[in-house]
């Protein structure tokens, strides 16, 4: 499979700040070790992270026809972000949104996802783990 990793606002910052929420694991080695999960699973797997809700929309338009399943945390958009919703519908690739923390323990805004109705699923609190899970439902149901 051919796996498309997003991540949205302030994970960039992944292992440098709040480590009690985030884990102290930094973007980079996630993104190694994800990709290193890909390979040994016969796939691969391209990562793209940013700060702007416009370049993300990008990068999900651009997906199309090139990968087989998007794993998409959208950070902060996740709570009101329609523009990455309609982004998201706009392509016919599934998608499963991943949230390292559990949003539910957190504050109230954060329980609300925009996003969310245009995946598969969500998974929440397991840490980064989740993003392998999402690619793990992938590879296992092919869908
Ligand atoms: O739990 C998650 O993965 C979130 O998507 C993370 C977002 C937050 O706005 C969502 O409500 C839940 C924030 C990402 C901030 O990432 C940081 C990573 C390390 C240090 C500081 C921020």
């Amino acid at each position: 499979m051919k796996f498309l990793i997003l991540n949205g606002p302030n994970l960039n910052l992944l292992g440098q700040r709040e480590p009690g929420v985030y884990g102290d694991e930094s973007y980079d080695t996630l993104c190694a070790s994800l990709s290193d999960f890909a390979a040994a699973h016969a796939s691969t797997a391209d990562f793209f992270q940013s700060n702007h809700e416009g370049a993300l929309i990008d990068r999900i338009h651009t997906a199309q026809g090139v990968y087989d399943a998007i794993v998409i945390n959208p950070g902060a958009f996740t709570h009101y972000s329609y523009a990455l919703l309609d982004a998201l519908k706009a392509v016919s690739i599934p998608a499963i949104e991943v949230h390292i923390s559990n949003v539910h323990r957190r504050e109230e805004f954060r329980h609300k996802s925009v996003t969310a109705p245009a995946c598969v699923g969500q998974i929440c609190g397991l840490g980064l783990y989740g993003y392998r899970a999402a690619m793990s439902y992938f590879l296992e149901t092919g869908k």
